[in-house]
This record gives C-alpha cells, sequence and structure tokens, in this order.
C-alpha cells in the first residue's frame, strides 16, 4: 500500500507495529498537523463508521484510537509552537460520563502550541470540578467536550449550573465533540445560558474562537 492509505489503516486496523517507521517517512513530506488532519483523522472516522454500523466491535476500536494516540503523541513534537503560554488560560474537559478525550486532547495541544495555557482535567469531569478548576486557576475560557448525545445534555445542565451560580458572565464557554451541532449551541444553548457560549466544529476553530474571546 502507498504511504497514506498504510497510515490510514494503521488505524482503522489497530496496528501499531511499525507505526514510527511510517510516520518518520509521512514526517519527511509533509507537516505532522496535515498528517493528523488528512491521514489519521479520516481513518478514525471510517472506524466510527464501521462501528456506528456494528462491523467492528468496541475492543478493536480501543486498539484504533491507542494507535490514534501514540501517533499523535509521536507527531507533537514536530509541530510549530509560538513560544510561552501568556495568550489566556483555558479549563479544559470531557465532561461527566464521557471518556472519549482524543478530539479533546487535539484541541489542547493545538491551543497549547498556539501561546495558550490549557489546563486539560481529563475525562468524565462533573461540572464541580470544572468550575472549580476554573476559579482556582483564574480561567478566561472554560471548555468542554463531549461525544455521545447525552453529553450534550449535560453541556446544557453544566451551563444552567453556571447561571445558577451567577457565573456565567465570567467565563466564556467553548463547546466541542462530534454530537454537538452549532444550531444546537448557539441557537438553542445560547438561549439558556446567560454568559456567552460558542460552537467549535475542531480544534483549529477552537483556536480561532480562543482569539476572538480574548481579543
Ligand atoms: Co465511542 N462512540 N463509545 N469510543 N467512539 C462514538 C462517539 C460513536 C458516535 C460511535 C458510533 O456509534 N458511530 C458513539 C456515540 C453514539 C451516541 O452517543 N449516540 C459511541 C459510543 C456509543 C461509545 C460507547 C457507549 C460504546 C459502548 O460502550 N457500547 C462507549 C462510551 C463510553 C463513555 O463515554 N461512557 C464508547 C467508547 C469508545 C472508546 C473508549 C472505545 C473510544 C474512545 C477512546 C478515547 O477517546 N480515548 C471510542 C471512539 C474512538 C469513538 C469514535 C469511533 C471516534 C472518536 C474520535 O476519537 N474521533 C466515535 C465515532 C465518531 O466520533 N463519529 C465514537 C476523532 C476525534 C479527533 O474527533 O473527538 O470529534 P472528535 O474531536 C474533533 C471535533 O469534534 C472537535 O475537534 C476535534 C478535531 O479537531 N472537538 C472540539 C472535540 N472536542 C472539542 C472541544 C472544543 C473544541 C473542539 O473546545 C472545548
Amino acid at each position: 500500500l502507498p504511504l497514506w492509505e498504510r497510515l490510514k489503516r494503521r488505524v482503522v486496523d489497530g496496528e501499531r507495529k511499525g507505526l514510527e517507521t511510517d510516520l518518520d517517512e509521512a514526517l519527511a513530506q509533509r507537516p505532522a498537523l496535515e498528517i493528523i488532519n488528512d491521514v489519521l483523522l479520516d481513518g478514525m472516522k471510517t472506524v466510527g463508521e464501521l462501528f456506528g454500523s456494528g462491523q467492528m466491535q468496541l475492543p478493536f476500536v480501543l486498539q484504533s484510537a491507542e494507535v490514534m494516540k501514540t501517533a499523535v503523541a509521536y507527531l507533537e513534537p514536530h509541530m510549530e509552537k509560538l513560544d510561552g503560554g501568556g495568550k489566556g488560560r483555558i479549563v479544559l474537559a470531557t465532561v461527566k460520563g464521557d471518556v472519549h478525550d482524543i478530539g479533546k486532547n487535539l484541541v489542547d495541544i493545538i491551543l497549547s502550541n498556539n501561546g495558550y495555557e490549557v489546563v486539560n482535567l481529563g475525562i468524565k469531569q462533573p461540572v464541580t470540578a470544572i468550575l472549580e478548576a476554573a476559579e482556582d486557576k483564574s480561567a478566561d475560557v472554560i471548555g468542554m467536550s463531549g461525544l455521545l448525545v447525552k453529553s450534550t445534555v449535560v453541556m446544557k445542565e453544566n451551563l444552567e449550573e453556571m447561571n445558577s451560580r451567577g457565573i456565567s458572565t465570567r467565563f466564556p464557554v467553548l463547546l466541542g465533540g462530534a454530537a454537538l451541532t452549532r444550531a444546537y449551541v448557539e441557537q438553542d444553548l445560547a438561549d439558556v445560558f446567560q454568559g456567552e457560549v460558542r460552537y467549535a466544529r475542531d480544534a483549529f476553530e477552537g483556536l480561532r474562537l480562543m482569539d476572538a474571546f480574548m481579543a
């Protein structure tokens, strides 16, 4: 198989052996971010489709996720970085009940590499932990990720909790994850939330929105 097809297959098949060799070859030809966005994420998309249609079982999805994570960790040092973390601070978490963190961690990498300080709380974070960290770390923005449909409901509850604590206008909120839609966030949730809430389709839109929040 040609290199790009081979790399994509590695993600789909969860095949780690020889991954680094292929990634080195890829790095000689394209920037690290392009390899992630155009090749590896394409593989994850296929995994999602196969799993969703019942053609792939969960343990294999897990293996694919591991290959994806290993590849991203290997490529990360090769990405362009802006110095410092002085542009602003975001507390980032996958919401309660949700373990998906590949997208959240990509957001972490993109923001960290572009001058933001990211306090990454990890997965399955209850709203209390997110808000406590935001206060403790004097965050400028709160970022929540979630891929399950039920996480979209959790996010709504989290925004309501911020309303009832009277802190909605203190922390603008950035939301992302495959189950969300722009309309749900920027119409339905924006109607409920007393502060500013925005939807990021991908990590780069997350970066643009952070820049806008901090402007
Ligand atoms: Co799960 N899973 N999974 N899974 N999984 C999905 C989400 C699913 C759509 C698959 C499917 O059915 N087609 C489906 C959800 C269906 C639904 O809710 N209606 C699903 C399911 C059902 C489940 C379980 C319930 C399965 C089970 O146990 N029976 C279970 C859930 C456990 C739980 O959370 N409590 C489960 C478990 C897992 C694994 C552990 C095996 C693994 C996750 C490993 C890990 O993350 N460490 C996994 C995976 C890998 C997936 C799919 C296949 C791929 C997700 C992924 O990593 N994509 C996924 C299919 C899909 O998404 N279509 C699926 C790549 C990643 C880069 O994309 O996270 O969307 P994403 O991030 C993007 C953007 O969304 C955005 O930027 C990123 C790209 O630049 N973004 C943000 C994300 N967060 C952001 C935050 C921001 C800004 C942008 O600012 C704050």
